[in-house]
């Protein structure tokens, strides 16, 4: 069986580790593409990471381009394109500069490989999946925002954190918007399946949540210069390999929503099955009537932004 090709636009901070973690757990050959000024940036990974095969033992490849020619034959597109936030700046101020860049990704990649899966993390990350839908009139399926994934491994992390416990013994799940209205959904979580309303009080889950929803910009105040690059990177390289391997991970994702959790038309963060015919179906649950105001709020929120791209 040929191996796999993994094409990511956009080799910068995210682009670099998503090619360093796609390649060692050898989903296939990984092309790096950025624009032609950076070119030479793209190649240099490239090569570094080549280097780096000798003592992991892994054989995949990896190049660096600036030409769409050589992402002729593309399995999962992995698109972080664009420019990250700087503090004092939220996602939507994005909106602008990123919607022009996706336009052009959109249509060259819908000219080259029209049956490719496609993950995108560019922000305002519910508006970039929807204009890249729009834009490249792939299948719903093929289509696919990465952040509740982040989001709900962000939860995850301040839970281990305030209980001590293994962070691989805690699952929860964000929904909703990559926005600072995402909706934990806290009822849910658990710690090796105790739930964790019997074990944190409430004032401190309130403050968990709140912490939750502006850790993207607790990191972008820190960094000073740029946003959070391993952990989205891991995100969505989990999401590219339940596509590969066929293993339909639940994951909370940005999917396309025709009335499932009474959303209709948008891509917003719903619990998916990600398979080897990529987005296989969204776990629609009941939710209460607090998470029903949430998740409308933070639809609301989506909306503008989306209603902002003009399609
Ligand atoms: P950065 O390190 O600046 O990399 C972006 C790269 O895109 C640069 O190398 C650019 O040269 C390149 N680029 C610009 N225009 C094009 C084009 N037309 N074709 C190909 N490449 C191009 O940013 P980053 O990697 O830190 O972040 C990338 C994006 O991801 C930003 O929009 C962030 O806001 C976003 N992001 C999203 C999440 C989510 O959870 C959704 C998390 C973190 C960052």
């Amino acid at each position: 069986m040929a191996r796999k090709k993994i094409s990511l636009i956009g080799g910068g901070q995210i682009g670099g580790n998503l090619a360093l973690l796609a390649s060692q757990k050898e989903l296939g050959d990984v092309v790096i593409f950025d624009i032609p000024k950076a070119e030479g940036m793209v190649k240099g990974k490239a090569l570094d990471l080549m280097q780096l095969r000798p003592h992991d033992g892994y054989d995949s490849n990896i190049s660096g381009t600036s030409n769409w020619d050589d992402l002729k034959g593309t399995d999962v597109f992995i698109i972080t394109a664009g420019i990250p936030r700087k503090p004092g700046m939220n996602r939507e101020d994005l909106l602008e500069i990123n919607l022009g860049i996706m336009k052009d990704v959109a249509n060259n990649i819908k000219k080259n490989s029209p049956n490719a899966f496609v993950i995108v993390i560019s922000n305002p990350l519910d508006a970039m999946v929807y204009a890249f839908y729009k834009i490249s009139g792939f299948p719903k399926n093929q289509v696919v925002g990465m952040a509740g994934a982040l989001d709900s491994a962000r939860f995850r992390t301040f839970i281990a954190m305030e209980t001590g416990f293994s962070v691989q013994d805690v699952t929860c799940m964000v929904l909703g918007g990559h926005g600072d209205t995402m909706v934990p959904i806290t009822r849910l979580a658990t710690v090796g399946g105790v739930p964790i309303v019997d074990l944190i009080p409430p004032k401190r889950l309130k403050e968990i949540e709140d912490r939750t929803r502006v850790a993207g910009g607790e990191i972008v105040k820190l960094f000073g210069n740029g946003s959070a690059f391993y952990a989205p990177a891991q995100s969505a390289i989990e999401m590219a390999e339940s596509y590969l391997r066929d293993k339909k991970r639940v994951i909370p994702s940005a999917s396309l929503c025709e009335g499932e959790f009474e959303v209709n038309g948008y891509f917003i963060g719903v619990p998916t099955v990600i398979g080897s015919a990529g987005v296989e179906k969204i776990l629609d649950f009941k939710l209460t009537n607090d998470e029903k105001k949430e998740l409308d709020n933070t639809l609301q929120a989506v909306k503008k932004t989306v209603s902002e791209t003009g399609l």
